[in-house]
């Protein structure tokens, strides 16, 4: 019976990290807007997350057209989007997943198919406003977002 009951309180220990463990990521929803397609928008214009801790960022691109995602450093989706809107002439560019290179981009996804979706994993420590944007040629104007982090 003692046997039993160690049994039992060992089970639940392993239950109650289990629960912690869940609790550490923060999961986020993000979405291209499909409905009508072809929108070059996301679906969220407003997404909030905890500072320091981690964030598990699901992109699901159920549009049309193809989308990426990129988060950046606060007040810089004008200074990136221009460096996107450069890659017009870039032969590179679609390797790149449309992705420019910039020490304002934290965390970029690939190139999303119809239909497709990308998991960004990453913890943002500093509170603030992260723009997201998608630079698909001509997208970052209308495609773009707020990743807000508090304290
Ligand atoms: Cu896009």
């Amino acid at each position: 019976m003692k046997y039993i009951y160690s049994t039992l309180i060992l089970l639940s220990f392993a239950w109650i990290g289990d629960a912690e463990e869940k609790n550490k990521n923060q999961v986020i929803q993000l979405s291209a807007k499909a409905d009508p397609p072809g929108q070059m928008k996301f679906a969220q214009a407003l997404i909030k997350a905890k500072a320091g801790v981690p964030i598990e960022l699901i992109f699901k691109n159920p549009d049309l057209l193809q989308h990426n995602v990129l988060i950046l450093k606060p007040g810089t989706k004008d200074k990136v989007g221009a460096l996107a809107d450069a890659m017009l002439t870039d032969p590179e560019a679609l390797k790149k997943n449309y992705v420019p290179t910039s020490p304002d981009i934290l965390h970029s996804s690939k190139l999303i198919n119809p239909g497709g979706s990308e998991t960004l994993k990453f913890t943002i420590k500093k509170a603030g406003d992260y723009p997201i944007i998608c630079t698909f040629p001509g997208h970052w104007r209308l495609m773009n977002a707020i990743l807000k982090v508090e304290n």
